[in-house]
């Protein structure tokens, strides 16, 4: 168990504004100088990668102890030369939080933990990416349950394996459990959607069945997507990827492919009536929303109800998007980052708008390679209600959003000294941040008592 005294942040931000103050009487230009946050001439680090955004990269000092105010909380220089289409889309001012938190580790020493649901007040169902298995994390008694039977076979390679959980809306009654995963189909892999019920003694999935296959399927082990989250109606949002290579990736601009999508089914995988594309001979169905690179993360806004998803970018142009019914949002016509090698994407077009796409309401740049995410939609840490919080991969950080108006108004980087690579997000009935690695662990942070 470790504790990090966050009020340490604070006394530094109080010198911060006394040094300011003192500058502001002076008008000797060397003082504000003085207060310049500390430069940081580590690159990025990740432009030796091929594109599976994925992979590690060299983790980076914090240094949000010194930002001033307006300083973004990204320190790293840009990796492209792209301009916003409007000045709050990238590099937010840094935010930092006021409550004392208490970090603890509730387990440790699992598989990748990709994703999870709290299906019990404290408890939460947690998926293990490649040994295909699912668990019960009791965050009360800091246990871990024996592996659940009756999970389906997957594809492990790469970036494949057991990936998201969710639960029916009605689980108390129906006890049913919804999973993502990569599977074998003829041809190549597929992302799938099944479901099962828990057993009353929560040792298996019972009468697991496969409700839907985002075809076509693809000879690869990159880019599943795999999130799902009900809507209130009790149909279930899924997204995608677009399996990366060139030229498959170009089929997320296809509306007859399932690849780079949003998409919207009913419990038993039918395409739900009211979808956008459904009176559309030459488009599949279950089709919501197309032009995606690979969705790691989806939540409602609490307040807005707007459904917000967040997307790998290549190098750099990471999206964090609104997702309407039917919209385009332009990958890989248009994107805000490059390829790994260095290269333009389509001649380097950024701007979505002016090519007929829908903006990103936020990019990041440099990479931050976003996976799961989640509103905070609770009220013990009053600061926090309505912010996101966004795991990250390469970045190694929980980057909490505020936004207003739809607008991002302020970042800060969460638990970046841990080295950690952040899979998925969620907030507990409690108010808890919950925050599961690919290095298998699961960590709690709360308000401090
Ligand atoms: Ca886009």
């Amino acid at each position: 168990m470790t504790k990090v005294s966050w009020s340490r942040f604070m006394l530094f931000a109080m010198l911060m504004l006394v040094l300011v103050l003192a500058a502001c009487s002076n008008d000797d230009a060397s003082d504000d100088a003085a207060i310049e946050p500390p430069a940081t001439e580590e690159s990025a680090g990740d432009s030796e990668e091929e594109s599976t955004d994925e992979s590690d990269a060299g983790t980076e000092e914090s240094t949000d102890e010194g930002a001033e105010e307006n300083e973004p909380a990204e320190t790293e220089p840009k990796v492209t030369e792209f301009e916003p289409a409007f000045a709050e889309q990238t590099r937010a001012p840094a935010v930092v939080t006021e409550t004392e938190l208490n970090v603890e580790v509730v387990a440790e020493g699992l598989d990748v933990s990709w994703g999870m649901a709290e299906f019990e007040p404290n408890r939460l169902l947690v998926t293990q990416r490649d040994t295909a298995e699912l668990l019960i994390v009791n965050l009360d008694e800091f246990a871990v349950s024996e592996p659940i039977a009756g999970t389906p076979e997957v594809n492990n390679s790469g970036q494949g394996g057991l990936l998201d959980v969710t639960i029916a809306p009605d689980f108390e009654e129906s006890r049913m459990v919804f999973l993502t995963f990569s599977q074998d189909v003829e041809g190549g892999t597929v992302t799938a959607v099944g479901k099962g019920a828990l057993s009353e003694d929560e040792t298996s999935l019972e009468g697991f069945e496969v409700i839907f296959q985002a075809t076509p399927a693809y000879d690869g082990d990159l880019h599943y997507g795999g999130r799902i989250i009900f809507d209130e109606e009790g149909n279930l949002f899924l997204t995608t990827g677009e399996r990366s290579d060139d030229p498959i990736r170009e089929r997320a601009q296809d509306l007859d492919a399932y690849l780079g999508k949003v998409i919207h089914i009913t419990q038993d995988g039918e395409a739900v009536e009211t979808n956008p594309f459904i009176d559309d001979e030459e488009a599949l169905d279950g089709i919501y929303s197309y032009g995606h690179r690979n969705i790691q993360g989806i939540d409602y806004h609490p307040e807005t109800g707007d459904l917000w998803i967040v997307e790998f970018g290549p190098q750099a142009g990471d999206e964090l998007n609104i997702i309407e019914p039917g919209n385009n949002y332009g990958w890989p016509v248009v994107s805000y980052g490059i390829e790994y090698t260095g290269e333009l994407i389509n001649d380097g077009i950024s701007e979505h708008e002016a090519q007929g796409f829908v903006e990103p309401r936020y990019y990041w740049d440099p990479t931050s390679a976003p996976s799961g995410m989640s509103f905070y939609d609770n009220d013990a840490i009053p600061e926090w209600e309505n912010n996101l919080f966004i795991g990250g991969l390469v970045s190694s950080y929980i980057a909490r959003v505020v936004i207003e108006d739809d607008t991002i108004v302020g970042e800060e980087r969460l638990l970046t000294d841990e080295g950690e690579r952040f899979r998925d997000i969620l907030v507990t009935q409690d108010g808890a941040l919950i925050a599961i690695t690919d290095g298998g662990k699961v960590y709690k942070v709360s308000a401090a008592e």
